[in-house]
């Protein structure tokens, strides 16, 4: 047998840099997959449980990498499957390339099984490259293509195999006459620095302000240095959005933690208080967490023009690259002698970090979910890569974990969709091997996905150096992040039969599939949960019985909010008494002597 499409197809990636896949089987790409057996030495394959899971590994892949992450499903279903992970890499600004399979050619348009139409299918999430091959000679561009315009517009990228074109013997070089495409692989990415003139405006106005606020996100996770320099310059406080949390480590006084209604009450101040907004590499979508339009005087960096002033009207945008903008700014900052604005943010951070340990110590009942994140920070390994999933989860993840420099951390953070935690996390051990892997995850999630994914996490990790991959399930048998925005925004009380979820023993679940089960039912188990957790030789799921009438307290209640908290509980919330006590006993902390 000569060397197939589907083989050179492989080798093409190969080429550009690709050093694995994240997958799931079907006749629709069966070439393919024999062809990853044939170069299994060159590019790995690894299987989820579920094509959407795949994408969210592409997706973290690339998170934790930079690298461009290949997801690879069969036609129809398997293509649909996808979607939403592809959409989570396209939200967040990821290099993402997915490989999807179609029925033979000579079939297309006779509503043959499985057909779909893939390329309006894709159109959306792989707006500005999805192609299908008609022709093997297409092969070798459209792997260039779609891998070096996934990088360079950080974007999310398909092509579309029919089956029987994958069989088909490879054209490597395709012919020299008219219609022809020479394309070649890699891509370099580019030093992307605004002019000296627009750095010099940029600096006057940050030079001019006495109240500077700094907002960063995930353009800023390779600026770590940068951003610290800039912040001593200016004297100012530092809000991270959940991307970039792990920007900056959380242990410097003015750094101020996440902004938002998961976010903290000096986020709220620097923003509501400051005369000068530095935004650095963010798209933090709430602007009525930011400074009121007139305000603050605003200056934006974005690698990406597209980005700038769409939060807040910017007196100046600098299209640039975080660390290299930075950098280059530095020198004309001048140094505030003032200190008073920063004393103020560090000293309201000091009480911040008091109240969130004492909200973590109150009782809850059986465990207040805040204390198992206080107790994580004390033993999360220096070198941990941490995920999140979309819940009550992510309030915790936000505002209690303290990160520090060296750790990687990331979440769905744009759609934020429900699913994301384990996948994210595995996706972490084939990247950084060497690494611990952390999932915060809640038990909604877990039994959306989460728990299959698990059975990916038994078959694989014998192949990691480190087989530390820990899972938190915030068990407390509820959507609780949609109960509290029931009652909080809505108005509504808790609804049982949408609220509700099933009882499941996760611990005993991991200790049936070959991983180790911990159950936490007390709060003085923690510790030694934690302990136990990661000194482990496998995996462990730690299934924490939390209770879920512990507020997700905003870091300040609006009038509003307050109202339809009351109506929701009046109306014949089943834990209204519950949640009462246990929103008093949070809230009351701030109001005691000394604060
Ligand atoms: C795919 C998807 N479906 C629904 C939602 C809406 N949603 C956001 S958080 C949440 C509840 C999550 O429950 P769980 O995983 O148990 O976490 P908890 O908030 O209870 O800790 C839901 C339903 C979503 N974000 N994504
Ligand atoms: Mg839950």
């Amino acid at each position: 047998m000569g060397k197939l499409t589907a083989d050179f197809l492989l080798e093409r990636l190969a080429e550009n840099g690709v050093r694995r896949i994240y997958g799931y089987p079907g006749d629709g790409i069966n070439a393919i997959i024999g062809a990853l057996e044939r170069h299994k030495d060159k590019l790995q394959f690894v299987q989820a449980r579920h094509e959407e899971m795949a994408a969210f590994m592409a997706c973290a892949h690339a998170k934790w990498t930079g690298e461009v992450g290949v997801c690879l499903a069969t036609s129809g279903p398997g293509a649909i499957h996808l979607l939403n992970g592809l959409y989570d890499a396209k939200l967040d600004h990821q290099p993402v390339m997915a490989i999807v399979g179609q029925q033979p050619r000579m079939g297309l348009g006779g509503n043959y099984q499985q057909e779909v139409d893939l390329v309006t299918l894709f159109k959306d999430v792989a707006h500005d490259y999805v192609h299908m091959a008609t022709d093997p000679a297409q092969i070798r561009h459209l792997v260039d293509r779609a891998h070096r315009i996934a990088l360079a517009r950080r974007e999310v990228t398909c092509i579309i195999v029919p089956n029987d074109l994958a069989a088909e013997p490879a054209e490597e070089e395709p012919p020299r006459e008219h219609g022809s495409v020479h394309s070649g692989p890699g891509y370099t990415p580019p030093r992307v620095l605004p002019p000296q003139g627009q750095l010099e405006k940029a600096a006057k106005i940050l030079n001019e302000g006495k109240k500077v606020a700094m907002l960063v996100g995930q353009g800023a996770l390779n600026a770590t240095d940068e951003v610290i320099e800039v912040a001593e310059t200016l004297g100012a406080g530092v809000a991270k959005a959940l991307l970039g949390k792990a920007a900056v480590p959380d242990d410097l006084p003015f750094v101020t933690g996440a902004i938002g209604l998961l976010g903290t009450k000096p986020s709220w101040t620097l923003m509501k208080d400051c005369d000068t907004l530095l935004m650095v590499g963010s798209s933090f979508p709430y602007s009525e967490w930011l400074p009121k339009p007139g305000q603050a005087r605003g200056v934006q960096i974005d690698l990406d023009g597209t980005m700038l002033s769409i939060r807040y009207p910017m007196e100046l945008g600098l299209v640039g690259d975080a660390k290299e903008t930075l950098k280059a700014l530095a020198p004309m900052l001048e140094r505030k002698e003032d200190r008073s604005w920063r004393q103020r943010i560090e000293h309201e951070m000091e009480e911040w970090w008091r109240l969130l340990e004492e909200r973590a110590m109150q009782s809850a009942d059986p465990i207040n979910p805040q204390r198992l994140f206080w107790e994580l920070n004390k033993v999360l390994p220096k070198d941990a890569i941490v995920s999140a999933d979309s819940g009550s989860a992510a309030n915790w993840f936000a505002r209690d974990l303290k990160l520090g420099r060296g750790h990687m951390a990331s979440l769905s953070g744009t759609l934020a969709t429900m699913g994301p935690g384990v996948p994210y996390a595995i996706a972490a051990k084939f990247c950084h091997p060497k690494r611990p892997a952390v999932a915060l995850v809640g038990d909604g999630a877990m039994q959306m996905n989460g728990m299959a994914e698990l059975i990916t996490v038994k078959k694989y990790f014998h192949q990691w150096d480190d087989p530390r991959l820990v899972v938190l399930v915030l068990n407390n048998q509820d959507l609780n992040q949609v109960t509290w925005e029931q009652r909080a925004l809505q108005g509504d009380p808790k609804s049982p039969i949408t609220q509700d979820i099933p009882e499941v023993n996760y611990a005993a679940y991991a200790d049936l599939i070959g991983l180790k089960g911990v159950r936490v039912e007390t709060p003085d188990e923690i510790e030694g949960a934690w302990d136990q957790a990661f000194s482990a030789d496998r995996p462990v799921v730690v299934d924490a019985l939390c209770d879920p009438n512990v507020p997700p307290l905003p870091p300040h209640i609006t009038v509003k909010e307050a109202r339809a908290f009351i109506t929701a509980l009046r109306k014949g919330d089943p834990d209204a008494t519950a949640v009462i006590e246990q929103s008093f006993k949070e809230k009351i902390l701030e109001f005691l002597p000394g604060r």
